[in-house]
């Protein structure tokens, strides 16, 4: 690509995805821009400013070496300085304030940008990576707000075009023979450290599900007494259902008509068909041992998604390597709920895997951990900081995900008992 086609590429992506953020932020009004929806969340106004602040430490002072727009209150959009339940106390930038703080930051990294020579000696513009990481952590604050949005309690705000429907009957499982593959990337240049370096993974043989985990399948859990009977779930497990009182997934709830799902405002009936999510990852094991099988590793997730046995090669998408399509995967928040099995039957591994990306995060058995080779880059605080720790891997993107961060070597972790995230699962057992 030349440096004209990669300024015009990065250029595209950041006025993209500030074109979602700004959608996110204008829906609401002032007092729920503020508002803390939910201790789990920071109100909508910090992630706003946040995402700025990243911008401004990452890609106009760092990337251009230019003076600082506001020095000043770095640390109150510091992630790791204040935890999310004590944001509301601060003293944030009221919303005036920060919209222009925003603005104000991507005049100067539009610029920079602009005189930008992404010099591959500097890794950090090697292929503008900078401006792709940073393109990237908005896109997750983007999708962390849409979260956010599904917690709050009013009149619905977000308006999206339901999913497509099924186009194909998708059921049973896949055989994904035994050897080896490559997991992670050396050469998708936007791909985050923790993906880092590629390296070859002997996989035993395996059987995945050929779609995630419906709601009709996990109604029958709950129909079977899944939540009362402890011999499903791990000991922690059972210690966060009885403590949270867990009886469904989070934002079911259950009348004289049976059940119904509160989405971004609007009650609505249980589609049957579509990915459970939601959950946490103690439902999501108790599901499975309920099930007789277990959640896949990452390695085996991995492998089902990319792996073309015909070439030996690892793809950078189930279907490909072509950057995702509407007709690939519900990706990018086009939608405001999974769309049901069988819908993306093009977004299909070779395998024959369907809706691996998109739709729902899959929580799987594997603990966040470090490639073996891994080098933290550009900073320890990305992943570094989070491997050992009490984290579940997610893999595949939801239906709140942009596209520029789903490709199949994208790693997500999250704490076991979180469901306020579009997460739900699919089973896998050994051969
Ligand atoms: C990778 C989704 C776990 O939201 O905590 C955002 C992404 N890192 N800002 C998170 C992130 C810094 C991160 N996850
Ligand atoms: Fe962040």
């Amino acid at each position: 690509m030349t440096t004209q086609d990669l300024r015009l590429t990065i250029a595209a992506e950041l006025e993209k995805t500030r074109a979602r953020t700004t959608a996110l932020t204008e829906a609401v009004d002032e007092a729920d821009l503020i508002r803390q929806h939910s201790p789990l969340m920071s109100p909508l106004i910090w992630d706003l400013a946040h995402v700025a602040n990243q911008e401004e430490l990452w890609l106009v002072r760092d990337v251009g070496g230019r003076d600082p727009v506001r020095q000043d209150i770095d640390e109150l959009y510091d992630a790791f300085k204040y935890a999310r339940k004590d944001r509301p106390a601060l003293p944030l930038l009221d919303p005036a304030q920060a919209r222009a703080y925003v603005a104000q930051v991507r005049d100067k990294a539009l610029d920079v940008l602009d005189h930008a020579t992404f010099d591959p000696q500097r890794r950090l513009l090697d292929n503008g990576f900078a401006f792709g990481m940073i393109v990237q952590h908005e896109q997750q604050h983007d999708e962390t707000m849409l979260a956010t949005h599904q917690l709050r309690i009013g009149d619905p705000v977000l308006n999206a075009p339901p999913p497509p429907p099924s186009q194909q009957r998708v059921t049973g499982e896949v055989f994904i023979p035994g050897g080896r593959f490559t997991m992670g990337t050396d050469t998708d240049v936007w791909a985050l450290d923790n993906e880092r370096p590629a390296h070859t993974v002997d996989v035993p043989a395996f059987h995945i599900d050929a779609a995630p985990v419906t709601n009709g399948q996990y109604q029958e859990f709950i129909a079977a007494g899944g939540y009362d009977s402890p011999q499903w779930w791990s000991s922690r497990g059972w210690a966060y259902r009885q403590k949270a009182g867990l009886v469904a997934p989070l934002y079911w709830q259950r009348d004289d008509s049976g059940w119904h799902v509160r989405q971004f405002g609007r009650i609505n009936p249980i589609n049957l068909d579509e990915p459970v999510v939601h959950v946490c990852y103690f439902e999501a094991e108790a599901f499975a041992n309920w099930a007789g099988k277990r959640l896949p590793t990452e390695a085996e997730w991995e492998k089902a998604a990319r792996f073309d046995p015909a070439t030996g090669r690892s793809r950078r998408f189930p279907w490909g390597d072509e950057t995702p399509e509407p007709r690939h995967a519900n990706l990018g928040q086009r939608h405001l709920s999974p769309a049901p099995v069988g819908a993306y039957p093009e977004g299909a591994s070779p395998a024959g895997v369907h809706q691996m990306i998109g739709d729902v995060w899959e929580w799987l058995a594997s603990d966040f951990d470090p490639y073996p080779g891994f080098t933290a880059f550009p900073y320890r605080e990305y992943s570094e900081v989070f491997f050992g720790g009490d984290y579940k891997m997610l893999r595949g993107g939801s239906f709140g995900t942009d596209a520029s961060a789903a490709r199949s070597t994208f790693r997500n972790w999250d704490h076991p008992i979180r469901r306020q995230i579009f997460s739900g699962f699919r089973l896998a057992r050994d051969a």
